[in-house]
């Protein structure tokens, strides 16, 4: 289980505060989608996503993107009960949408690539290592259903 420092916890809500869940969410998955292809396939459903532009531009993956980011949120606010925030949405990708637990890890490098574009030396490495902390907690928690 991770534990946060109080520091931690400070460095990880206020970057929190500044982002922009439905433009990172996007550019969040959308990169997902384009740097690892084979996560395309669980959004057959999607339509073009022909070309990392197509993919980028696409509002499903925009409108899903700011569905997942916002439910991240979750994890900001629970930083030390992050199995038990996750529990439900934990079985509903290992029973009904069967997606491999691999994908929450890839999608945290994803995220903090984002946030280290977004927020250049304000994520610094200290604040890199307080959310590195929270996107492996989020991933194990995420993966904690899966038998
Ligand atoms: Mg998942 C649905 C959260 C990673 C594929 N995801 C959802 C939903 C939430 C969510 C809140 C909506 C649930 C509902 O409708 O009740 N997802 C979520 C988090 C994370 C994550 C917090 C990781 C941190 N999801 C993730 C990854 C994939 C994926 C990596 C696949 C590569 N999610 C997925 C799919 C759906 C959801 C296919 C259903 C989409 C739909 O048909 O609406």
């Amino acid at each position: 289980m991770v534990h946060f420092t109080s520091e931690e916890k400070a460095a990880i809500t206020k970057v929190w505060g500044k982002v922009n869940v439905e433009e990172a969410g996007g550019e969040a998955l959308g990169r997902l989608l384009v740097v690892y292809p084979w996560t395309q396939r669980f959004f057959d459903s999607f339509g073009n996503m022909s070309s990392p532009s197509a993919i980028m531009g696409n509002p499903k993956v925009k409108a899903h993107g700011k569905k997942v980011l916002i439910s991240f949120g979750d994890a900001v606010k629970n930083l030390d009960n992050l199995k038990s925030t996750f529990a439900k949405l934990s079985e509903l990708h290992f029973d009904k949408l069967h997606v491999d637990p691999e994908n929450f890890r890839l999608l945290g490098n994803v995220m903090l690539i984002v946030l280290a574009t977004h927020f250049g030396k304000e994520f610094s490495p200290e604040v890199q290592a307080a959310w590195q902390k929270l996107v492996v907690g989020v991933a194990n928690a995420m993966a904690h259903k899966y038998q």
